[in-house]
C-alpha cells in the first residue's frame, strides 16, 4: 500500500531495512539462542546515523518524528525483534528528555544518544507497581543540591547497558500521583547498581534487568521537568512511544506473513504448492490485511503524536493495542502454515511467535491500553455534552 512517505522517510525505511537484511539476519539466530546483547548490530546502527531519526538536528539527530522512528522499528523488527526493541528502547529513555528537558539537559544528553556512542533506558516499573504505575516506591529525597535516591526498578529494558536513564521516583508519597518526579541518572554513579538479569520467552538477545539505587545522589540540575511532574512525564513519553511498539509488531507480523508466503509457496503436499490450496490462500489473506490495516493505524498514531493532536494518548494506545494482537495472530497462523518445520529452530516463525507475545505486555499490557482508550473516550464524550 502506498503511504505517501517524503523522500527522507522513504530513504530512512530503506536504509534500516538494508541494515537489518545485510547485518542483522545473517546473526539473528545465534544473538536468540546465545541470549547474546548485540553490540556489534548497535555500533552497526549507530555508524548508520539511524539512532538519531526522532531527534531534531541541533542535537544531532536527522530531525525526524514518531513516524521515522517507526519506519525504522518495523524493518528491524521484521528481521529481529530483539534488536529492534534494544533499538526502540533508548527512544523510550530519550523521549523524556526530548519532551521536558532543559536545552542544557537536550544538549548534555541527547547529542550521544541520537549518534548511538550511548544507549538511554526508561525506568518506571517496579515489582509491585507494573499496570498501577502511581503506586511506584522508590524515592528521591532533597538534600542539598541533591536528591538521594533510594529503590529498585524491575524489567528495565536495556538495563546494565544503557549509560542514561530516565528514573521516574517518589518525592512527596503524601502527594500519591502528584508527588512523583522524573531524575536523569547516569550508569557508574555511585549507588547505581544492576540486579537480576530477566531469562525471557522472546526477544532474548535484549536486556531485562533490575537497577537497584541505595543513596545514588543524583544533582538537582538532573530533574526532569519539575518536581511532582513524574507521572505526567511517564504518561506522556509512554503516548509517544507507544506507536513505536506498534511499528515493532507490524515489522514481526510482516515478517512472519513474508516467511509464511515463500515457505507455501515452495512446499509440496498432494503433489501441489500448499499455497494453491484455498485453506491456506485464506489465512494467507487474513494476514496480510490484518497486517496492512495495523500498518496504517500505526502510521496514523505515530503522525497524531508528531502533530502534538490532542487525542495522541488514546490512538497510540490503540495502534499499540491493534498492532500487537494481530502480530499474535500472524505469527500463530505463521507457525501453522509451517506446521512441523515451523515449530522447529529450523525457520524463524518459531523466534517471531515468541517476539510477538511480549508487544501485548510491555509499555502497557494491551488491558491498559483499552483503559486508557475508554477513559479518553468517555473524557471526550463529557466534553462534547458540556457544549450542548
Ligand atoms: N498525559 C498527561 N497526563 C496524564 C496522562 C497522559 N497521557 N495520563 C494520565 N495523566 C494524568 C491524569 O490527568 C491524572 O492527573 P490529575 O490527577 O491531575 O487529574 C493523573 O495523571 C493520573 O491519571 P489516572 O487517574 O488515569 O491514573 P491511574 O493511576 O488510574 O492509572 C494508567 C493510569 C493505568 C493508565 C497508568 O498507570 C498506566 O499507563 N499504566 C501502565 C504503565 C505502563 O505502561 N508501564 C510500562 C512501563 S514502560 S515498559
Amino acid at each position: 500500500m502506498e503511504y505517501f512517505l517524503t523522500e527522507e522517510q522513504e530513504m530512512i525505511r530503506d536504509l534500516a531495512r538494508r541494515v537489518a537484511e545485510e547485518e542483522i539476519l545473517p546473526v539473528r539466530a545465534e544473538l536468540d539462542e546465545q541470549e547474546e546483547f548485540p553490540w556489534d548490530i548497535m555500533r552497526i546502527l549507530a555508524g548508520s546515523d539511524l539512532c538519531g531519526v526522532y531527534i531534531p538536528e541541533e542535537y544531532e539527530g536527522l530531525g525526524g518524528g514518531c513516524l521515522e522512528f517507526c519506519l525504522a522499528i518495523e524493518e528491524l523488527s521484521k528481521v529481529c525483534g530483539g534488536v529492534a526493541v534494544t533499538y526502540a528502547a533508548s527512544g523510550l529513555g530519550a523521549y523524556p528528555i526530548l519532551l521536558f528537558g532543559t536545552d542544557a539537559q537536550k544538549h548534555k544528553y541527547l547529542p550521544d544518544i541520537a549518534a548511538g556512542r550511548k544507549l538511554a533506558a526508561f525506568a518506571l516499573t517496579e515489582a509491585n507497581a507494573g499496570s498501577d504505575a502511581s503506586h511506584i516506591q522508590a524515592a528521591a529525597v532533597k538534600d542539598g543540591d541533591c536528591y538521594v535516591l533510594s529503590g529498585n526498578k524491575h524489567w528495565i529494558t536495556n538495563g546494565g547497558e544503557a549509560d542514561t536513564y530516565v528514573v521516574i521516583a517518589m518525592t512527596n508519597k503524601e502527594k500519591g500521583i502528584r508527588g512523583a518526579s522524573a531524575f536523569i541518572v547516569e550508569k557508574g554513579w555511585e549507588g547505581f547498581s544492576f540486579g537480576k538479569k530477566e531469562r525471557k520467552m522472546g526477544i532474548r538477545c535484549s536486556s531485562t534487568r533490575e537497577l537497584v539505587f541505595q543513596n545514588c545522589r543524583v544533582p538537582r540540575e538532573n530533574l526532569l521537568g519539575r518536581e511532582g511532574l513524574g507521572f505526567v512525564v511517564a504518561m506522556k513519553t509512554l503516548d509517544c512511544t507507544r506507536p513505536g511498539i506498534g511499528a515493532q509488531a507490524v515489522g514481526i507480523a510482516q515478517g512472519a506473513l513474508d516467511e509464511s508466503l515463500a515457505y507455501s509457496r515452495q512446499r509440496k503436499q498432494f503433489g501441489k504448492p500448499i499455497s494453491s490450496f484455498q485453506a491456506i490462500q485464506h489465512m494467507l489473506a487474513d494476514m496480510a490485511t490484518q497486517t496492512e490495516a495495523a500498518r496504517t493505524l500505526v502510521y496514523a498514531a505515530a503522525k497524531n503524536v508528531d502533530a502534538k493532536a490532542k487525542d495522541a494518548a488514546k490512538t497510540s494506545a490503540m495502534a499499540k493495542l491493534f498492532a500487537s494482537d494481530t502480530a499474535m495472530r500472524v505469527t500463530v497462523d505463521a507457525v501453522q502454515i509451517l506446521a512441523g518445520y515451523g515449530y522447529t529452530r529450523e525457520y524463524p516463525v518459531e523466534k517471531m511467535m515468541r517476539d510477538a507475545k511480549v508487544t501485548q505486555i510491555y509499555e502497557g499490557t494491551n488491558q491498559i491500553q483499552r483503559n486508557v482508550i475508554a477513559a479518553q473516550l468517555i473524557k471526550e464524550a463529557a466534553g462534547k455534552g458540556k457544549k450542548r
